[in-house]
């Protein structure tokens, strides 16, 4: 198959990493020739954004929407879905997403909603996850990619990541390290639900 009928929009808050590991993925392996599948578009809500530059040097559809210029979640959620609705997405892709998504926006996505989280869920849900897992005494942290619903990192868990704590981790160190098994775990679970979607 060579057409394309499934979009792929990617929501993203910073750097944009785990989008640009997606980007490539989705080229290296073919994603399109496979599953008639694309990166339709990376919106994010910050103008700043380093991976917003990097999608459209890539040739990707950017968008910008500025959580701070809406008087509230559900109008800046309304506009975030006229903005994604236009790709008539297959899969909402949250990589480094920072603003908590409504209860309306959950359901206009319903089952097609994804996130990655910077630690082993259930273990530290919201922020802060690679301090609080090194305060806790962990010797093992990661991540997980896991279902959005309306209750904040406790959808279905598609995929998880292993990494040390090792003695004298900062957050920092940490997270690094985390990153670089988001980077493999993120692109493998999108592509096996793209063998079913
Ligand atoms: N939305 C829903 N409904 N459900 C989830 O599971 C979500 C979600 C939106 C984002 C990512 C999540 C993470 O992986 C995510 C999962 C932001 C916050 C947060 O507190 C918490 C968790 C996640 C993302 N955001 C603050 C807010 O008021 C703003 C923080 C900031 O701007 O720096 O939205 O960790
Ligand atoms: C990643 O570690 C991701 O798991 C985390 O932010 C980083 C974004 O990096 N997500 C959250 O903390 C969501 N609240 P990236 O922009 O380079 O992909």
């Amino acid at each position: 198959m060579s057409g394309v009928n499934k979009n792929i929009v990617i929501l993203i808050s910073g750097s944009g990493s785990n989008m640009a590991a997606i980007v490539e993925a989705a080229r290296v392996r073919r994603w399109q020739a496979r599953f008639g599948a694309r990166i339709a578009a990376v919106v994010s809500n910050k103008a700043a954004a380093p991976g917003l530059a990097w999608a459209r040097e890539q040739g990707v559809d950017t968008a910008v929407l500025d959580h701070a210029a809406y008087g509230s979640r559900e109008a800046f959620d309304a506009a975030l879905m006229v903005e994604i609705d236009r790709f008539t997405p297959t899969l909402v892709v949250l990589a480094g997403f920072m603003r908590i998504l409504t209860p309306g926006f959950v359901r206009h996505y319903a089952g097609r909603i994804v996130n990655i989280h910077p630690s082993l869920l259930p273990a530290f849900t919201g922020l802060k996850t690679h301090q609080r897992a090194i305060d806790m005494g962990c010797r093992f942290a990661g991540a997980t990619v896991h279902r959005v619903t309306d209750e904040l990192d406790h959808g279905e868990i598609l995929e998880q990541a292993v990494v040390p704590v090792l003695r004298g981790d900062t957050a920092e160190t940490l997270a690094a390290r985390v990153l670089t098994q988001e980077h493999v775990i993120y692109p493998r679970a999108i592509e096996a639900l793209l063998q079913t979607a």
